[in-house]
């Protein structure tokens, strides 16, 4: 396993060992309110991005990012869902801030894991969880085009992770924009990238980027689901952009999975 994919590991694996000691996840506090988020972004209204949404284990603790596409269908990322068990996984919906209790928490009835999944470093990071309960929210439509890969093509991720590379999590959505970068100069970044099952994002300067806890979130352009939080060194640093589940690759599969339409 790559370093890097073990370090998303420990990362997860390191979150739920706070959890699991009761150590308080940072409140918003003077510092830190109002300060630029995700890295390099702002507060975000869950009415403008009904999608998003995030997990948590059984005492509610947050560990990443989701993204509902249909009534009780949401996509993550497979590390994202091999986090925690079945049993132990929640879902929330129309929550904006996780201090209060706002929205809809539902189980999870099944877990669906793209087989060919190892770990992030070699991609095919994706999962669908199905929802015990019916999530009323507005779902992302999923891209059945590339055309949203074009390089410099602005899109939005959001997320309620860490407001920079090892600092404190955010309470609130936060999104940031960020460009598609050419699968060329993904490959120059990191030797390992699969522009097959992944796509990368981000300044060449750094500075704005997703980081650890928005894994399994959003990437989009308007509502269309483009790409899912995935890895990458560090967070917002020069010439290591985010990398992300490329969903073009898995919209039959989810489509075929999800269950639009049917109800
Ligand atoms: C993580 O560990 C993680 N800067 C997510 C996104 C990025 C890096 C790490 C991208 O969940």
């Amino acid at each position: 396993m790559p370093a890097k994919s073990r370090r998303n590991l420990l990362l997860v694996a390191g979150a739920l060992l706070a959890a699991a000691v009761a150590v308080p996840v940072a409140s918003a506090t003077p510092e830190t309110a109002g300060q630029p988020g995700i890295v390099g972004g702002q507060p975000a209204a869950v009415a403008q991005y009904p999608f998003a949404v995030f997990l948590t284990d059984e005492n509610g603790s947050q560990f990443c990012g989701a993204v509902l596409i249909g009534e009780n269908s949401v996509a993550t990322a497979a590390h994202c869902a091999k986090a925690v068990t079945k049993t132990n996984l929640r879902v929330v919906a129309g929550r904006q801030d996780k201090r209060v209790k706002d929205g809809t928490v539902s189980t999870v009835s099944d877990i669906w894991v793209n087989p060919d999944y190892t770990d992030p470093g070699t991609g095919n990071d994706i999962a669908l969880l199905t929802t015990s309960t019916r999530l009323r929210y507005d779902t992302a439509q999923v891209t059945q085009t590339a055309r949203y890969y074009a390089e410099n093509t602005m899109a939005t991720v959001l997320g309620w992770g860490r407001l920079k590379d090892n600092g404190e999590r955010s309470d609130v959505l936060r999104s940031v924009d960020v460009p598609m970068i050419s699968d060329a100069s993904c490959k120059t970044a990191y030797g390992n990238y699969d522009p097959s099952t992944m796509v990368c994002a981000g300044y060449a300067n750094g500075g704005k980027d997703a980081c650890q806890g928005d894994s399994g979130g959003p990437l989009v352009v308007g509502k269309v689901l483009i790409g899912i939080v995935s890895w990458g060194v560090g967070c917002a640093q020069p010439g290591k952009p985010g990398v992300y589940t490329r969903v073009s690759a898995f919209a039959d599969e989810l489509e075929k999975r999800s269950n639009r339409g049917l109800f």
